[in-house]
Order: C-alpha cells, then structure tokens, then sequence
C-alpha cells in the first residue's frame, strides 16, 4: 500500500500503478523482467526501479538519503543517458535487474553482503555506461576524440561512466553518499570504480581467465575479503551487463536488434568518414544470425559457464545455460540462405565465394524494431 501511494505521489504517475508495481516486484526475482514494460507505461526507467529498490531494501534509512536527493541524483543519472538504440537508460536498470537476481537467487555466497556493498552495487550498475555516445572506444580513439585524449584511450567509455556516476553526486541536493562515514565513502567508491572500469570488454578474456583460475580451480576465493569481494561482484556485473544473452528468446532478439543498430549507426559515419568499417558495424554486409551466434558461443556461453560453476546453483544453472543453448539454437535456424539453405558455420566455410553464405539477411531488419 506504501509503494502505491509512493507511485502514485510520483509526478509522472499516469499508469496503472497496481500493475506496474506487480511488475517492478519481479526485479531481481523473476528472470522473465522485462524494463521496456516499465519503460512504457511511465516514460522512465532508472529513476523507478532506484526508487523503488531504495525503498525495499532500507537504503533509504540506512543511509539517511531524503527521497528528494534520491529522486535528484537518479533523475539526473537517467537523463545524462542518451536516448540511444542500444546503451541508454534502460540497458542500466535492466543490469540492475540482472545483477540483483543473481544476488538474491543465489543461496551461497552473497549473505555475507552489507549495506554498503548493496548500496555500491545498484549505483555501479546504474551508471555503467552513462554519457554513452553510441560508439565504441576504438571508434574514439581513432577519430582522436576528446574523451579519447582526456582518458589517454585507456577504458575510455568507461573511465568516463565512472566519472560521472560520482559527478553527478557534487551537484546540489544529489549526494546520495552525504551520510556515509570517510571510510565508507572510500570502500563504495571503490567498489564502484572497480565494478565500471571491468566491464570493458577488450579485457574480458583476461578477466576470465583470471576468474576461472581464482574462483574455480583455486577457490581461494572469500566475499569476506574487500579485494576479493570486489572482484567477484565486478564479474557479477560484467555477466549481467551480457544478461541480454542468456534472457528469453523474444527479449534477447530486442536487445540483440537494438546493439546492432547502434553498431550500424557507427558503420555508418565510419562510411560516410571514408574510414574502414567496423566488424558488426555494416549494415549492408553483416550476418546478424552468423555474428550472434559467434558471440553466444566464444563470448557469452563462457562466461555464464565460469559464472554458473562458481555459484553453484541450479536454478541459475538452468536458466541462464538452457536460455543460451536455446538462443544459439535460435540465431543457428535463422542461418538460412534465400534457398532455404543452412549456413554452415565455421571458418574455412566463411569465404566469399561460397554460395551458402548470405551477406544480408532479408528478414532480419534491426531499425524495424526500435
Ligand atoms: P556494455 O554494455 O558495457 O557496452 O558492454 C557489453 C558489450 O558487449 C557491448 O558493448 C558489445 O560490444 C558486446 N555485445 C553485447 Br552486450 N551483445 C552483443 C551482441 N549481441 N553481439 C555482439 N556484441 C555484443
Ligand atoms: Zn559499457
Ligand atoms: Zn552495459
């Protein structure tokens, strides 16, 4: 009854709040949840799932923040994203969403969590790509773009994200962390800081590898130690910024149609630039089936294999495993040329010249969808 009338009090409320807030009880618990529901029936995303997530795990009193100062910063937060295909606001909540399931579904491991571990936790994930341009690092770096020159194009995207999650903080009224003690604030940043600047992915192999050797084959591994602690929720996060993959066919399809437009979007200034395109990003040569196919299975299914073993759980297991298997399976049967031919997938199969393979796939049109 509380939540209602929060929902109700909110200045944009013209949607059925009984059915929104059955909906928003889902986040973190059912892996079904689906934002773009929110999204739709209120025009917002982050500012709605903060404020009530705030509200229901008591971070709000735990952490004397007015509802005023938290409807400031995650108001600013959600309208420093732009309304891009694919990393926008939606993208954080539905991150938070994913990483809040793993937390809460997992019996082993994450009890230990403290207040100000949750707290780091929602504020990475919703911050995790904010001010994304809808490019890639790569892209900044080489069209010498000024974020690239001010962050020496090292995590550029990320070292940015990292930079205004706390930025905006300074601003009048939006210090959700004002009564947090020096120590705390220094351990949240911290938390933060590490979580954002790992989900770039040119060192996700390496952050892998490091993954298997510590949390599987060594299990010298303990939340109740900071560094170790950090390292497992940055992979956390990192699993659940790819969750798309491993969500129900028709949602990963809509996530999956939105990242390839935004790539598209860059093919498309790199042609209009004179610049070599992209991999991915050419919309008149990309084999979206073939390419997602090769990202679940050498990028995504990995990933949630380590992820899945350390945590040990069958419902995840299930889940998130079966949905990618079933995912790849879904890209594998849309590999089909005009004759109804199978594309085979493999390497030495990959050649121009072979008449399997289809440069541009009539029925998969990404821009449809948005
Ligand atoms: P961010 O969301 O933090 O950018 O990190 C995830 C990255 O994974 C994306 O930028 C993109 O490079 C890659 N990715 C995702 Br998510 N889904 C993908 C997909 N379906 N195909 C290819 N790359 C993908
Ligand atoms: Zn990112
Ligand atoms: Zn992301």
């Amino acid at each position: 009854q509380q939540m209602l009338e929060r929902i109700n009090n909110f200045p944009f409320a013209n949607y059925g709040a009984a059915e929104l807030e059955n909906v928003l009880t889902g986040m973190g618990k059912n892996w079904s949840f689906d934002i773009w529901f929110v999204y739709n029936a209120t025009g917002h995303s982050i500012i709605i799932v903060a404020d009530y997530l705030f509200q229901k795990w008591g971070l709000k009193n735990e952490f004397r923040i007015k509802d005023e100062t938290i409807q400031n910063y995650f108001k600013s937060l959600e309208q420093t994203y732009k309304p891009v295909p694919y990393h926008n606001a939606c993208h954080a909540a539905d991150v938070l969403h994913t990483i809040m399931y793993f937390i809460t579904q997992s019996e082993q491991g994450f009890s230990s969590l403290c207040a100000l571990d949750t707290i780091a936790i929602f504020v990475a994930a919703l911050g995790h790509d904010v001010g994304h341009p809808a490019v890639t690092n790569r892209f900044l770096a080489n069209n010498r773009d000024e974020l690239a020159i001010k962050y020496n194009d090292c995590s550029v995207l990320e070292m940015m994200h990292c930079s205004i999650t706390f930025e905006i903080m300074t601003y009048h009224d939006h210090d959700i962390f004002l009564h947090l003690s020096n120590e705390e604030w220094f351990k949240a940043r911290k938390m933060i800081v590490e979580m954002i600047l790992q989900t770039d992915m040119s060192k996700h192999f390496e952050f892998l590898g490091k993954f298997k050797t510590r949390a599987i084959s060594l299990c010298d591994i303990s939340l109740e130690n900071d560094d170790d602690k950090n390292f497992i929720l940055s992979m956390a996060l990192k699993c659940a910024d790819l969750g798309h993959a491993a969500k129900y066919q028709e949602l990963h399809e809509k996530w999956t149609s939105f990242i390839c437009e935004e790539f598209f979007r860059q093919g498309d200034m790199e042609r209009e630039r004179k610049q070599p395109i992209s991999v991915y990003c050419d919309r008149n040569d990309t084999n979206v089936p073939k390419s997602q196919v090769g990202f679940l299975k050498n990028v995504a299914f990995p990933l949630y294999e380590a992820w899945c073993t350390y945590l040990n759980e069958d419902t995840i297991k299930q889940v998130c495993l079966e949905q990618i298997k079933m995912n790849i399976a879904f890209w594998e049967s849309k590999c089909i040329d005009r004759r109804n031919t199978m594309i085979i997938i493999g390497k030495d199969k990959d050649s121009p010249k072979n008449p399997a393979i289809v440069k541009r796939h009539t029925d998969f049109n990404p821009k449809s969808k948005l």
